[in-house]
């Protein structure tokens, strides 16, 4: 049975600060990204203020594909991809932010790398905001809990936008806007949003007004994107992690389903321009004074998404506390449990493939949109054997398990499906470690956490099988 579109996108995903390196070259500024050093056995990543000697910022050098983008794109062409998912560093284009003219050396930089891609016949899929804003907008505007932050992010889509209009149709505005929801940790709100809290305040309240900015620029965006070009297909990016109940008792089924209110409203007020109502009593009932504006909900509506983007990794279970609030609020680090019907990685993340045709089925429900998957994949620690090579058939079975259930949704359950972009398909530096270790590439590279290496590419097992699946459209796992 064909089960796939024939245009199916087959790609590869990352972000620019992730691999590109070249984090001052040609005139880029500093982005939050620079700012976190990497972690070390057990010890997590730390933001600091500004760039400080002595530190360990793995972003700063990332595997250097600023400098070896074009041997990479002839590696990425054997791998037989017809798309490329990467992200534009705003840095690169407006250094601080909130300059009036932008960095040409930048934009020239992205004319090349997607002039080398599109000569292979592999398209460019852009996300605007991957976890690197400038850090100048940090440090004088506090991050997105400023409204002005909406004019300087549309001037930079603006400018990409009428730059590439030509070379990129496929575009994402923020990725993972919804990690943020879990907002207690640092991590989330300052790599999403850029914003740091200050102590006692109360993080939920700042948590949902730059949450609020950033879709009202980036219904902006959109609004902005189609006038430039009607083609344009504008996504949103949704970290997805289905919440599934821990039993039949209907206080857990409900927790559940408030955990997915908790998570996904961001892609409902992307998809459809309408805050769900429960989060506006919600908002309301606790007193938070936020700056949503009848304005801002027209632009919301006139905005609205393409086609829904998603990351999908695992699944996490939810429990009802004993004496839960009438809210049944959504506590991440209090109201998960393990799920033992499924295995967990070295990371502690759970595997679940049914998840991913779990979350194909929920999104489309929900939106009837396009969807397009645009990150999976599974991290691992890769050895080499005694001739350098990595047999990394446990990586293999994890997107060869997921991809049969991907399947599964649009053959049997009916998903409109645009593409598939396994993350980091070349090995980069981890976002949530900082470190070189947590690999997910078919293509290895030479690095290790202390940053020693050649940087040297080559292939691992997971390559010449993904190459083939590719050929086949998905055929043959
Ligand atoms: C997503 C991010 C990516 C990527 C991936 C894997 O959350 O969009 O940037 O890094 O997760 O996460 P990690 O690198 O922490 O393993």
């Amino acid at each position: 049975m064909s089960q796939l579109r024939k245009d199916f996108l087959w790609g590869g995903a990352v972000a620019a600060h992730q691999l590109e390196g070249g984090w001052q070259a040609g005139g880029k500024g500093v982005s939050v990204a620079d700012v976190m050093t990497a972690g070390a056995n057990g010890v997590e990543r730390r933001i600091t203020d500004g760039v400080k000697p002595g530190e360990n910022y793995p972003n700063h050098e990332g595997i250097d594909f600023y400098h070896q983008y074009k041997s990479d794109v002839d590696l990425f062409a054997e791998l037989g991809l017809n798309c490329f998912r990467t992200s534009i560093a705003w840095t690169r284009i407006y250094p601080n932010g909130d300059e009036a003219e932008p960095n040409e050396a930048g934009l020239k930089f992205y004319d090349d790398l997607f002039d080398a891609l599109l000569a292979k016949g592999i398209q460019p899929v852009i996300t605007l905001s991957h976890f690197e804003m400038p850090y100048h907008l940090v440090k004088e505007y506090g991050g997105w809990r400023n409204r002005k932050v909406i004019q300087f992010f549309v001037n930079f889509a603006t400018t990409v936008f009428e730059r590439y209009k030509d070379k990129v149709k496929y575009w994402m505005t923020f990725n993972e806007i919804n990690n943020q929801a879990e907002y207690s940790g640092s991590f989330a709100l300052f790599t999403n949003s850029g914003v740091k809290v200050a102590p006692g305040e109360n993080a939920e309240a700042v948590m949902y007004q730059a949450a609020h900015y950033e879709c009202v620029a980036s219904a902006l965006a959109v609004q902005i994107g189609h006038q430039i070009n009607p083609d344009f297909q504008i996504g949103a990016m949704i970290a997805m992690v289905p919440l599934y109940p821990a039993s039949p008792d209907p206080r857990d089924v409900f927790k559940a389903e408030r955990a997915m209110q908790a998570r996904y409203w961001f892609a409902e007020v992307q998809a459809t321009g309408y805050y769900p109502a429960w989060l506006t009593k919600y908002q309301e009932n606790a007193g938070f004074d936020l700056d949503i504006t009848l304005e801002d909900r027209d632009v919301l509506q006139s905005g609205k998404v393409d086609y829904i983007g998603f990351s999908y990794y695992m699944s996490n279970t939810v429990h009802a506390k004993k004496n839960e609030p009438d809210s049944f609020k959504y506590e991440e680090s209090v109201d998960q449990v393990r799920n033992e019907t499924v295995p967990i990685s070295e990371w502690g993340w759970q595997i679940d493939p049914m998840g991913l045709r779990y979350a194909m089925n929920w999104f489309t429900d929900c939106f009837r949109l396009r969807l397009f998957i645009v990150e999976n994949g599974f991290g691992a620690v890769d050895k080499l054997d005694a001739n350098g090579h990595i047999h990394d058939d446990y990586r293999i079975s994890y997107l060869r398990d997921h991809i049969e259930q991907m399947k599964l949704a649009v053959a049997v359950d009916g998903v409109d499906l645009m593409g598939y972009t396994p993350w980091g398909f070349i090995d980069l530096v981890s976002a949530g470690t900082g470190q070189m270790s947590k690999r997910y590439g078919m293509i290895y590279v030479d690095k290790d956490d202390d940053g020693n290496g050649t940087l040297a590419r080559s292939k691992k097992d997971s390559f010449y099988w993904f190459q083939h699946v590719i050929a086949t459209n998905g055929e043959d796992l």
